[in-house]
């Protein structure tokens, strides 16, 4: 059986880095592609020189036309321009938006039959509008937003409790953005939710949150320190991890921007929430139980996200 085919729309710091994490999972052969020339190439072949070391075998290649997307399986999008200091993830619908019309016609003609991962910001509102110039089916296409924020209070929340990564579980809901709704109800260690938690004195609930806020803050309080950029690890990683669950059929329950056509009370957008990846791309929407409280926030959320989209479509009626 032929290897996997993936193929990474965007050859920066979060592209390098998902290219040399699919090497070392040995998830299949890898194609970087970008419009800045040499990038991609050199990234592709420092990469591949990497393998005799560590041990993996995989195809790389670097490239600057869409031809050599052609037949992939996954395609992971950041192609775009990622945040500066003081700039807001919405500063960069307007660039990021014609460049997601050029990516979605470049799929369109050559992976027609992937699954898509779409990691460019405003991400909600940039993976709504890549799905619809792509014209790929709604369940074939999908956000990165929720792992990445889900893992960051994964790991606030271990550091809280010093306990492993491995039995903190967490659920980040909504948008990519400020209004993102972490459900603290949902999120446990090794099973017991935190409201029991904050009861057993593990924590106060003042602390928790102090935690969620800084989940909130998660990209902001990265871009701070880095100046040049966004984070790339924990994004790239959070995005592997959905490529997996596609590539090896694991129907892996993990929160995604995935499409909404009426669940949750939303239609024809795209918001974070719990879906089944498998074989079949998300192959189901799991709609969970919100409190007062939770629906309030997560309506907040889906409002940010209508706002960021009527943006899009104002630039682009197309779409
Ligand atoms: O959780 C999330 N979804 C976010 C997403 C987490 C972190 C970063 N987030 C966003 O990902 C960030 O705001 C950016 O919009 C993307 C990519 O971030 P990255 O840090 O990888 O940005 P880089 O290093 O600038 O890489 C972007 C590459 C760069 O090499 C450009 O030359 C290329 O995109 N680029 C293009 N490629 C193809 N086609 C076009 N038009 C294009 N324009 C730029």
């Amino acid at each position: 059986m032929a290897r996997n085919k993936i193929a990474l729309i965007g050859s920066g710091m979060i592209g390098g880095t998902l290219a040399h994490l699919i090497g070392l999972k040995e998830l299949g052969d890898i194609v970087l592609f970008d419009i800045a020339e040499g990038i991609p190439q050199g990234k592709g072949l420092d990469i591949a020189q990497s393998s005799p070391v560590d041990d993996f075998d995989a195809s790389l290649v670097g490239a600057n036309d869409y031809s050599a997307i052609e037949g992939a399986d996954v395609v992971i999008v950041t192609a775009g321009v990622p945040r500066k200091p003081g700039m807001s993830r919405d500063d960069l619908l307007g660039i990021n938006l014609k460049v997601m019309e050029q990516v979605g016609a470049g799929i369109k003609k050559y992976a027609p039959g992937a699954f898509v991962i779409c990691i460019t910001n405003p991400l909600d509102a940039m993976v709504w509008a890549l799905q619809k110039f792509s014209g790929l089916p709604k369940n074939m296409v999908v956000g990165m937003a929720g792992i990445l924020d889900s893992a960051r209070f994964r790991y606030f929340l271990a550091d809280e409790f010093k306990v492993s990564v491995e039995d903190v579980t967490a659920f980040v809901l909504g948008g990519h953005g400020d209004s993102m709704v972490p459900l603290a109800r949902y999120s446990t260690v090794a099973g017991i939710p935190l409201p029991d938690l904050v009861k057993m004195g593990w924590t106060s609930q003042e602390n928790l949150d102090q935690i969620i806020q800084r989940t909130r803050d998660g990209g902001a309080e990265i871009v701070g320190l880095l100046k040049t950029g966004s984070a790339f690890y924990a994004p790239a990683s959070s995005a592997i991890q959905m490529a997996e669950a596609f590539l090896k059929d694991k129907k892996r329950v993990l929160p995604v921007a995935a499409h909404l056509s009426g669940q949750y009370g939303v239609k024809d957008m795209y918001v974070g929430v719990p879906v089944i990846i498998g074989a079949g791309g998300v192959e189901r929407v799991i709609e969970i139980d919100l409190n007062k409280t939770e629906q309030k926030q997560f309506e907040a959320s889906v409002a940010s996200v209508a706002g960021l989209c009527e943006a899009c479509i104002n630039i682009a009626p197309n779409l």
